[in-house]
């Protein structure tokens, strides 16, 4: 008997032009939705509808994108599987619920890895960013870029935060990664992995004893309104990710990926200058509520997390990329 082999683009191109055929869609335009926790005026949120005009624009109106906000769709934990099974064309996550999927966005997770924001940027726009990126590939999905999400910092219900050793035994919600838990677990508290849509609920009813989130996430949850104590560990700069699904990808020609790659590079421009007003806006609405912003002992914070690196990064790949990334001036 002799067998049939068909390369698996095609058959991919086949399957979604079936798929076009049977939902009576056209070809010529396509309508890519995109999913976000956040709400509307958040800027990962306003940054891919950015990204839609700009596709919209340069594909001569025959791509655009809607973005479901607010978890429409789901947590992150799903909307990454639905995108994986090309149910959904993109999504915008924080890199922490790809860690367990794609090892190379452990490391810009990694505690107290960038500098500086000037020096997260520039290593997330350089080579090794791409490398990341890429990294996903495998996985299922096409990374297309990173947005900024600031520094991660402890906030508290009960008391303040001040050197690690006040952390011991606080029940702290952190996202659902492998890493995270053990982070935290460094820092001598219980980690609680949860989605963030469960967050304020669990620090009002004292399931958790803390959080941990940038200025503009804290405010725009308004878990300030429960956890008053947010202390400037800043332990983690981890990025968010564009995500786009590898399935839908393949259906697309190499001009329309170009277009759509481009497209999401450009966003990010848009999206740092939202960003860097956001955060100045919610740290000022955040003490006007009336929560306090805590300077702590930076330094017993990094000794505990270091152990980390230790146990994620054994790839000597992984460990490598860490090194380069010391060097980026
Ligand atoms: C936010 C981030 C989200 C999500 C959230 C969380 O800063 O933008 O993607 O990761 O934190 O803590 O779950």
């Amino acid at each position: 008997m002799t067998r049939l082999s068909i390369p698996t683009r095609t058959l991919t191109r086949l399957a979604a032009a079936a798929l076009l055929a049977a939902t009576g869609l056209s070809a010529q335009a396509t309508e890519f939705r995109s999913s976000d926790i956040h709400p509307d005026d958040y800027p990962t949120v306003q940054a891919v509808r950015h990204m839609g005009e700009l596709l919209a624009k340069s594909s001569g109106g025959k791509h655009s994108i809607k973005v479901f906000s607010k978890s429409a769709l789901g947590g992150e934990k799903d909307t990454i599987e639905q995108t994986k099974l090309g149910a959904l064309a993109m999504t915008r996550v924080n890199v922490a619920p790809m860690n367990n999927i794609c090892p190379a966005t452990m490391v810009p997770t990694m505690p107290f890895l960038f500098r500086s924001t000037e020096h997260m940027r520039k290593v997330l726009d350089g080579a090794i960013g791409d490398e990341i990126l890429k990294d996903c590939e495998a996985q299922g999905f096409i990374g297309l870029a990173f947005y900024d999400s600031g520094a991660r910092s402890i906030y508290s219900v009960k008391k303040p935060v001040k050197t690690v050793a006040d952390t011991k035994g606080m029940k702290i919600r952190v996202q659902q990664s492998d890493l995270w838990v053990s982070l935290m677990e460094a820092m001598g508290a219980n980690a609680t992995p949860m989605p963030f849509g469960e967050v304020y609920t669990a620090l009002k009813t004292g399931l958790v004893d803390a959080a941990e989130n940038n200025y503009p996430s804290y405010e725009s949850t308004r878990h300030f309104e429960v956890a008053k104590y947010y202390n400037k560990t800043e332990h983690s700069m981890a990025p968010e990710i564009l995500l786009f699904s590898k399935r839908t990808w393949d259906t697309l020609s190499a001009d329309e990926q170009k277009q759509i790659r481009a497209a999401a590079k450009e966003s990010v421009v848009y999206m740092r200058k939202l960003w860097d007003e956001r955060e100045e806006k919610s740290l000022a609405l955040v003490k006007a509520g009336g929560a306090q912003v805590i300077d702590v002992d930076k330094a017993s914070f990094q000794a505990a997390a270091r152990p980390v690196y230790d146990k994620f990064l054994k790839d000597p790949k992984l460990q490598d990329m860490v090194r380069r990334i010391g060097e980026v001036k």
